[in-house]
């Protein structure tokens, strides 16, 4: 490493580590009482984001919301050179203390380390927009946005609010944004010299192994999609079941075919169907509609890929089997994404530095880091989170293991920066 790693104080960092986490976990920055709830433009996310503005505000860093709502804060002028670190701090709308805005405490704290030790490292902080797509079902909208990976017909008519259907564009006018300059978006990454992202591992691989550290070098890519069939609701008591066309039947065959297509494919590809949705869903209707969601991830590009295909293929073939139609509609995709050597190598030299125990690893969560991966060096650093519960209010995981987090990537980005001393 060029220069000589240092130590921070990791007590000291762990204490404001969980202050912040804390604060954030309280009734006014949720909307449930059961969960951490919170997503775009509603208050609890606004408050969330004023939060963040305080902490930075007291470190000198200027700051602004991109035209939809993604937060940035440098400690350069605009044209500067720096370094970005950052995540989400929007959550699952079940969601936990941790996914996402452990990564943007971490980044909060990695700033004031560097005010502290006066390292006078080119910084900016981005909180991405809608990463969980908990507002309008789209994940990874604010950095997609960013990275112009929407459509302007997307974002003015298809993205509709889970709340109240109405569309992304009148949310967000309607928060005070300027979604009509949504292209000025890209503009964020224009001095970023690198990226890095910390977040909760969601899976126990790194608790399972005693590491406390996991640097990770590629992120499963995914497609999210819907099938939908259309049977005919009858009377569950009176419709002989050689009458039926019910599409519940079909959805129930699709389900356990999708688990074996998974399985087949290998490599780490998986498939889940999340939500589901029955018309009339009435316990004494047989379904005529039957919705569903399918998540398909892996490494392995061809493999989930294939998957997708052959899911929305066999339920094409299934549904007309039984004298019904399936329609396959793709929600969004993104690729697999390889992450950037020289990051990922000095997040190694970083974590071997720290003394604790770390391991490299893929991704099998999504994460903003995906959207802008191919457009400047980027990479992520995972903490263990209990058991890998994530997306649930029980999710836990440890203020002390981000400390050394934010540690390993202080001495990254020493690395990478005029400013490392
Ligand atoms: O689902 C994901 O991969 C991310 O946690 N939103
Ligand atoms: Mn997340
Ligand atoms: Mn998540």
């Amino acid at each position: 490493m060029a220069t000589q790693p240092l130590t921070i104080d990791r007590t000291k960092s762990a204490e404001r580590i969980e202050r912040d986490i804390e604060t954030l976990a309280g009734p006014d920055y949720t909307r449930s009482s059961e969960a951490i709830m919170r997503y775009a433009y509603t208050p609890e996310y606004r408050r969330t984001l004023d939060y963040f503005i305080g902490e930075l505000e007291a470190l000198g860093f200027e700051h602004y919301e991109d035209p939809v709502g993604t937060l940035v804060a440098r400690n350069r002028p605009a044209g500067e050179n720096v370094f970005g670190v950052g995540s989400h701090c929007d959550s699952n709308r079940n969601g936990g203390k941790y996914d996402g805005t452990m990564g943007v405490v971490t980044a909060l704290e990695v700033c004031r380390l560097n005010e502290e030790l006066g390292l006078d490292l080119p910084l900016q902080l981005i909180s991405f927009l809608e990463e969980e797509g908990s507002g309008f079902g789209q994940m990874l909208l604010g950095s997609r946005i960013i990275a112009q990976r929407v459509t302007e017909e997307e974002l003015r008519e298809k993205f509709r609010a889970v709340d109240d259907g109405r569309s992304f564009w009148e949310h967000a006018e309607e928060a005070g944004y300027e979604p009509e300059r949504w292209q000025d978006s890209i503009r964020i990454l224009d001095d970023l010299v690198g990226w890095i992202e910390l977040h909760i591992e969601q899976a126990r691989v790194l608790q399972d192994t005693q590491n406390r550290i996991g640097v990770v070098n590629a992120i499963a890519g995914y497609v999210h999609a819907d099938i939908t069939v259309y049977g005919r609701g009858d009377h569950a008591g009176a419709t002989p079941m050689d009458f039926r066309k019910d599409a519940g039947i079909v959805m129930a065959e699709c389900m356990l075919e999708l688990e074996r297509l998974a399985r087949e494919a290998g490599k780490g590809t998986v498939g889940t169907v999340g939500e589901i949705e029955l018309r009339p869903n009435l316990i004494n209707a047989v379904p005529g509609q039957a919705k569903f969601s399918l998540d398909i991830r892996g490494v392995d590009e061809e493999g989930f890929r294939g998957v997708a295909r052959d899911i929305a293929a066999f339920a094409k073939e299934a549904a007309e089997k039984r004298g019904m139609r399936a329609e396959y509609a793709q929600r969004q995709t993104l690729s697999a994404t390889p992450l950037d050597e020289d990051i990922v190598a000095a997040l190694e030299e970083a974590a071997q530095a720290s003394g604790e125990p770390y391991m490299a690893m893929h991704s099998g969560a999504a994460h903003d880091t995906m959207s802008i991966a191919d457009r400047l060096p980027s990479a992520m650093v995972f903490v263990p989170c209990k058991d890998g519960i994530s997306h649930s209010p029980e999710e836990d995981a440890e203020p002390a293991d981000a400390a050394i987090g934010a540690e390993v990537m202080l001495n990254a980005i020493r690395t990478f920066t005029a400013g490392g001393q």
